[in-house]
């Protein structure tokens, strides 16, 4: 996401987004005071943290793209967003040490017969894990391929009763201000919060990651566990989550909260729908130089679009 300060304008990281003409805007940056860096050029100083936790044997998935090669680890652990632990793109890897992912629980509540709380442990043998290599794509036009490890969403509808009326999925990431120091500062409405519709949830490549590059998550890339949904923009994917709540309405979330002329519900990638303030069109993956076109659902078209079929996506962008 993004949020700039006026000193950071000469970014090159997105230059079609490097105009921010509204009063609001300008009056936000300078309250979140967020910087911007070059592109996988810098590097926090915690950067080439692997965990060196293994996680065993994975299963290769029909899922996985073969076509484009992953992006460095050191890129995808050292640039990223985490709010928790500071709005530059810098902040997560030099703070997120503080995460303390054991214990750890996620409690799983609201349209369910009986609601349940998960140890982390268990959560791990819940499935065979399996290596998705995705491709994705953030809101703020920098984008990745990353061999994630996790298994699908639907293996936790397999543990829990959900009732008729649920239609949602609310995803709860953690928000304790001993762990996460820019919890205590009002830059977004805390605890960060995502949904889909339940059906996107329960589609097969909606997964629930608990690593990636072979290991056990870091923290920064929201350790234990998060979710990863490649054809929206990256924002859905709520890192570090504790609660996941099924609920009949639309819940309102965190991005939408914060700017909801910005950041819709849906966040479904759409090179044809720019964002307010930039164009949508291209992107630049982490470590490249020159831009690509994005792809309509981030290349996921052919799995997915019939999630949508009828719906204006204009509209419900
Ligand atoms: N809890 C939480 N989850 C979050 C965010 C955040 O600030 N807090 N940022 C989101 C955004 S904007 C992006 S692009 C991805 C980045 O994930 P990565 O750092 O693993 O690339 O995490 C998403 N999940
Ligand atoms: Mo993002």
């Amino acid at each position: 996401m993004l949020i700039r300060r006026p000193t950071a304008l000469p970014s090159s990281e997105i230059t079609d987004s490097a105009i921010y003409a509204s009063r609001r805007d300008f009056i936000r940056t300078l309250l979140l005071g967020a910087g911007t860096a070059g592109f996988g050029l810098s590097h926090g100083a915690d950067a080439d943290d692997r965990t060196g936790q293994s996680l065993g044997s994975l299963i290769n998935s029909p899922f996985s793209l073969h076509d484009d090669k992953p992006t460095p680890f050191k890129s995808m652990t050292s640039y990223g967003n985490f709010y928790e632990f500071g709005p530059d793109k810098e902040s997560p890897a030099k703070h997120a040490h503080r995460l303390r992912t054991r214990p750890w629980t996620v409690t799983v509540d609201g349209e369910v017969k009986a609601a349940k709380t998960f140890a982390i442990e268990d959560i791990l043998n819940w499935a065979p894990l399996e290596e998705r290599i995705y491709r994705m794509r953030c809101v703020e036009g920098w984008s990745a391929v990353v061999p994630w490890v996790g298994f699908p969403f639907s293996e936790l509808l397999k543990r829990v009763e959900v009732t008729g009326n649920a239609k949602f999925v609310e995803f709860w990431s953690l928000a304790d201000p001993e762990q996460m120091p820019y919890i205590r500062l009002p830059l977004l409405d805390w605890p960060y919060r995502e949904a889909l519709r339940l059906d996107e949830a329960r589609h097969p490549l909606s997964i629930i990651a608990v690593g990636m590059y072979g290991e056990v998550m870091p923290k920064q890339n929201g350790a234990p566990l998060r979710l990863v949904i490649p054809w929206k923009y990256g924002f859905k994917g709520a890192k570090s989550i504790v609660r996941i709540r099924f609920v009949e309405k639309q819940p309102e979330t965190t991005w939408i909260k914060s700017s909801p002329d910005e950041y819709g519900f849906y966040s479904n990638v759409n090179p044809d729908v720019p964002h307010k303030r930039w164009s949508q069109s291209h992107e630049r993956r982490l470590g490249e130089f020159l831009k690509r076109k994005t792809l309509p659902f981030n290349g996921y078209a052919e799995q997915v679009a019939g999630l949508y079929a009828g719906m204006d996506l204009r509209k419900n962008f």
